[in-house]
């Protein structure tokens, strides 16, 4: 049996480690050395029993008796220590109310100049009724090219400078898209007309230099209907051109073109002002080339599945980076694709500012 002398030597060790304890990390420590369950009062509470009944009776109130008051001293020195640590951080931690708040991370990024882009033409079609289509960028050499009037072997396939896989079991190669048109014959199959469709995406051709990448952008549009004319095609190209770079008026020139898909095939010139370092749009004197556009092919709709005696329409095809280039004043193709901070956080744009046309395309 533990004699008086004993726990009183216990209590006065626990007390004076409880007392020395000066953070609260330290005084657990001391908890568990002693109320833990190897700790020294547990330890002595565990001799009482293999004591005889009257021992115990002398013995167990007072080792009960010391383990409740460790208890209420190491309560009362936990509150001690808190009060300290919160003394001491309300010292030592002070906020400047007045500071600048740094600026969260939405507010930080950067929406990259081609997605603003392609959100400003969708918003300019969505308002005049087109819908948004989109595509697979891995195409069969059918809606890349067959389906669009290439004849097989023609040279226009080579033309196109076409990223080729290689071939599968059966020779056949798929090809990464060299333009958004088989996204179009792929509605053509679906959809019953009236079509009424734009689709701005990726587009792949084998060719890099000062102005151009081998994976670049494009927005498509095609109209089909039982009276689809090209009166109808100029009026939405000039109502998007003047939507688009936010002016009141654009002159355009259809020049007589060849594409295999449309007939007749047209390259849209717009009138501007090269007379300053950027290219303004709506005035001036000098023409630029801006797209290119057509009546689809009858070859085109007979092979999706449209009657061409019963309907017709219009398509175009515009390049997106030269668009954005025009309206931002981005003088390098390349810089578009070299993920420069530098250049991001200049010439991106912030993320909630989404163009609308009631709210303003790029204000
Ligand atoms: C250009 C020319 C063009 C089209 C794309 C098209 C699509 C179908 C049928 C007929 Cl499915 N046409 N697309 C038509 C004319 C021109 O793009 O120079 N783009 C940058």
């Amino acid at each position: 049996m533990p004699d008086e002398d004993k726990i009183t030597e216990l209590s006065q060790t626990i007390e004076t480690a409880v007392a020395g304890a000066n953070s609260l990390g330290e005084l657990d420590e001391v908890r568990v050395a002693a109320l833990g369950k190897k700790g020294s009062v547990s330890a002595m509470l565990a001799t009482l029993g293999k004591m005889s009944q009257d021992e115990r009776k002398i013995a167990g109130p007072k080792i009960n008796g010391l383990k409740k008051s460790i208890s209420a001293l190491i309560d009362v020195r936990l509150a001690e220590l808190k009060t300290e640590e919160l003394a001491k951080r309300l010292a030592s931690e002070k906020i400047d109310v007045t500071l600048p708040l740094p600026a969260a991370p939405v507010s930080r990024g950067r929406i990259h100049p081609i997605s603003q882009v392609i959100d400003e033409i969708t918003a300019i079609f969505s308002d005049m009724g087109f819908s948004i289509a989109e595509g697979p960028d891995i195409e069969t050499d059918y809606y890349n090219f067959t389906a669009l009037n290439f004849p097989k072997g023609h040279p226009a396939r080579e033309m196109h400078d076409t990223f080729f896989f290689n071939p599968d079991e059966n020779g056949e190669r798929k090809v990464l898209r060299t333009h958004t048109s088989p996204v179009q014959i792929r509605t053509m199959e679906t959809q019953e007309p009236p079509i009424r469709i734009v689709i701005p995406g990726r587009t792949y051709r084998c060719d890099s230099d000062q102005t151009h990448t081998p994976m670049f952008h494009q927005v498509e549009g095609l109209v089909i209907d039982k009276s689809s004319h090209i009166g109808q095609l100029r009026w939405v190209l000039e109502e998007f051109l003047k939507a688009f770079f936010e002016v009141d008026n654009v002159v355009t020139r259809f020049r007589p073109h060849f594409f295999p898909f449309t007939e007749p095939s047209m390259e849209v010139d717009v009138q501007c002002d090269r007379s300053g370092s950027e290219v303004k749009i709506g005035q001036g004197n000098d023409w630029m080339e801006i797209l290119g556009c057509g009546m689809v092919h009858p070859n085109v709709l007979r092979m999706s599945g449209l009657d061409p005696e019963v309907y017709q329409g219009f398509a175009w095809g515009i390049g997106i980076d030269r668009l954005a280039m025009l309206k931002y004043g981005m003088p390098d193709l390349r810089a578009f694709f070299d993920a420069d901070q530098r250049w991001l956080d200049h010439y991106g744009f912030r993320p909630l500012d989404i163009p609308t046309l009631f709210g303003g395309l790029s204000s």
